[in-house]
């Protein structure tokens, strides 16, 4: 029997490969939540959440229902509220199960939760996207839209429910991922402008932050696992179809041959980031259509909506 490197005494059951240790159950969950605490506290928000409203954008997967968990066992001891929203985007075979999974964590845990149907707000469902992509009507992949729909609801539901701060699941796999993909679009303005936190001074805007930021996604799932939470384990029919699948196998491939490799892709994403001052980036504004915050004169929502309604 291995024992856990840190206490020397119980079995372990993660191993965290990049720095060469084996933890226990106990050591683990503690390492875990020491990290999220530590996150959370360098981002400035450990009084600054008191009183507030904190709503969580849920998938029902494995990193948002942490999300939730965390911030769920913590709400006391910071001293905030929470509420979770989950877009439906009208994926049959995936949603109708994560939705359920969210409904069931909601009810055990005494969560509110809001769930928004796509189709609903914005009269488009991801289904019908990917029909009229694949029909070659659009040229436009489903996650695409549903990247920009989705996080278009979760700011407009968060502002009618008078939410102060929206918290998502991102992990330290999805940094990299989104890192590497700005990188190949040469998109420097993204590239040191997305952290943990994100805050822009302008009416309607939200701020966001991540407490699973430096949490691996291997992680995410042991923690997971290790809680007796479920969700069940379906993915998207059209994730394949995306950069960000094609990126995340290369990245998988590339730290099991070179372990560390993720962590230090984020310590270089962490170094540029001290120079966002430095990278011009668009300011924020109204957009002409609907009001919500955008960089550009029509929000990317309304751009894709128009552009959906001439098909
Ligand atoms: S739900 Fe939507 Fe994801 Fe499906 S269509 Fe793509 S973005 S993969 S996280
Ligand atoms: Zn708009």
């Amino acid at each position: 029997m291995v024992l856990c490197s840190l206490c020397g005494r119980e079995p372990a059951v993660a191993k965290l490969r990049y720095a060469g240790v084996v933890l226990c159950r106990e050591c683990f969950l503690r390492y875990f939540e020491e990290r999220v605490r530590r996150t959370l506290d360098s981002l400035g928000l450990t009084h600054e959440l008191s009183g507030k409203l904190v709503a969580v954008a849920t998938s029902g997967g494995k990193d948002s229902l942490n999300t939730l968990f965390l911030l769920n066992k913590l709400k006391e001891e910071y001293d905030y509220d929470i509420l979770a929203i989950l877009i439906d985007e009208g994926i049959s075979g995936y949603r109708e199960f994560k939705r359920k999974a969210l409904e069931a964590f909601c009810d055990k845990f005494k969560i509110s939760f809001k769930v928004v149907s796509m189709r609903d707000s914005l009269g488009y469902d991801i289904d019908t996207v990917a029909k009229l992509s694949y029909e070659g009507k659009i040229d436009l992949k489903p996650c695409s839209v549903c990247g920009v729909f989705r996080r278009y609801l979760v700011n407009l539901e968060a502002l009618k429910a008078g939410v102060d701060y929206i918290a998502t699941g991102h992990n330290l796999d999805d940094e990299v991922q989104t890192f590497i993909m700005n990188f190949i679009r040469g998109d420097l303005a993204s590239m040191v402008r997305e952290g943990p936190f994100l805050h822009e001074d302008f009416p309607g805007f939200i701020p966001r932050f991540k407490p699973l930021y430096y949490v691996p996604e291997k992680e995410s799932l042991i923690y997971f696992m290790l809680n007796g939470l479920e969700t069940p384990y379906v993915e998207c029919p059209y994730a394949p179809l995306s950069m960000r699948y094609y990126i995340r196998n290369l990245i998988n491939r590339i730290e099991y041959a070179s372990p560390g490799t993720k962590l230090r892709i984020l310590s270089l994403k962490e170094h540029l980031r001290t120079i966002k001052g430095k990278v011009p980036s668009p300011s924020l504004r109204k957009c002409e259509i609907c009001g919500m915050p955008t960089t550009r004169r029509v929000c990317r929502t309304c751009e894709i909506r128009m552009l959906l309604s001439r098909v």
